[in-house]
């Protein structure tokens, strides 16, 4: 596996090159990750994501696609904002959480970010069970062909032991 540091915290303070959010498709907030996003970086992200709106994405960011704005006051440069699906027992869509990381990555290397720090995609207010959204994160990123560093920035320490335990297993 590649070199991957796990970490327990608040995405919004990370002095990496990007961050990653976990937004929704319309791109114009929401709570989570993504409320803290808006409320460490400040107006100047919502307004990047509503001139994206009013451009190339009138329609939102499809789930599993990413895009990228300024990060505004954060210590970051970039927010990678990206959608990840909605838990669905009946429905597999590990493929669309997958794709949410590998693009998030892709979009990152496109910026020129040395280094990118992830929160846990879809494993909030979007339901997905934590032992497999570590699993599909941790393998999507290896997976990967990025070349800088990569951190997920797990918000509570249950959630870090879980990401800890899967990361052991897939070693
Ligand atoms: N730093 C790091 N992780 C965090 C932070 C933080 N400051 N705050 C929360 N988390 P969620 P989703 C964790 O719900 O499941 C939003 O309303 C959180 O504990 O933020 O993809 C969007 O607008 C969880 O482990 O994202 C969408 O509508 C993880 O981040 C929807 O929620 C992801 O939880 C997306 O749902």
């Amino acid at each position: 596996m590649r070199d991957i540091t796990l970490l327990q915290g608040d995405i919004t303070t990370m002095a990496v090159d990007a961050v990653v959010n976990a937004a929704n498709s319309s791109l114009l907030g929401g709570g989570g990750v993504d409320g803290a996003i808006h409320r460490a970086g400040g107006p100047a992200i919502l307004e990047a994501c509503r001139a994206l709106r009013a451009t190339t994405l009138p329609d939102g960011l499809p789930a599993g696609d990413a895009v990228a704005t300024t990060a505004g006051r954060m210590p970051a440069r970039w927010v990678i904002h990206t959608v990840g699906p909605v838990w669905s027992p009946r429905d597999d869509r590990s493929a669309v959480l997958a794709s949410a990381y590998r693009r998030s990555l892709e979009v990152a290397a496109e910026l020129g970010a040395a280094s990118v720090a992830f929160p846990a995609v879809s494993a909030g207010v979007y339901g997905w069970p934590h032992e497999s959204a570590a699993e599909i994160a941790l393998e999507s990123v290896d997976a990967s062909p990025y070349e800088g560093a990569v951190s997920f920035v797990l918000f509570s320490d249950a959630m870090l032991r879980v990401f800890e335990a899967t990361l052991d297993r897939l070693r």
